[in-house]
């Protein structure tokens, strides 16, 4: 069975409003993840909402919507030999304060809710998550 995946990728509106863009993506892609698709775009409360399900009702979830609602964010599909583990690997830690150094969020973050991106975790995540952002006729290899 082949081990090429896809996952999903979010670049918060803080690593835009940094200039990080390059620098992030430039790191998968140094790793060898393929960009599938990649798109700029202004998230509506409805898309924070279902992409932060899991979260509801947690004390950090308004003002994790919030950071979201109404920014301009990059979305991106990547592709690669188990890209989920990869690149979540390749973003370390949810807490910068504990992601290694070397990691995107060990290296290049320090605050929780701003921390930089965000990765599906699982195969589920990544299949519920990616249609937020992408039609099915989006991604069909080009
Ligand atoms: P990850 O982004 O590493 O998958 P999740 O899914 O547990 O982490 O959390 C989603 C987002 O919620 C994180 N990227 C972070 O911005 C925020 N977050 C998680 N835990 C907390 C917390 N205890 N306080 C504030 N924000 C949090």
């Amino acid at each position: 069975m082949s081990e090429v995946e896809r996952t999903f990728i979010m670049l918060k509106p803080s690593c835009l409003e940094r200039g990080l863009v390059g620098e992030v993506i430039s790191r998968f892609e140094r790793k060898g993840l393929k960009i599938v698709q990649v798109k700029f775009l202004k998230m509506t409360r409805r898309m924070a909402e279902e992409l932060y399900s899991i979260h509801r009702g947690k004390d950090f979830y308004e003002k994790l919507v919030r950071t979201l609602e109404n920014k301009r964010v990059v979305a991106m599909i990547l592709e690669g030999r188990k890209a989920i583990l990869v690149a979540r690997k390749i973003i370390g830690a949810t807490d910068p304060v504990n992601a290694e150094p070397g990691t995107i969020r060990g290296d290049l973050a320090i605050d929780l809710t701003e921390n930089l991106i965000h990765a599906s975790d699982s195969l589920e995540s990544y299949l519920r998550e990616y249609k937020i952002f992408f039609k099915d006729e989006e991604l069909e290899t080009l």
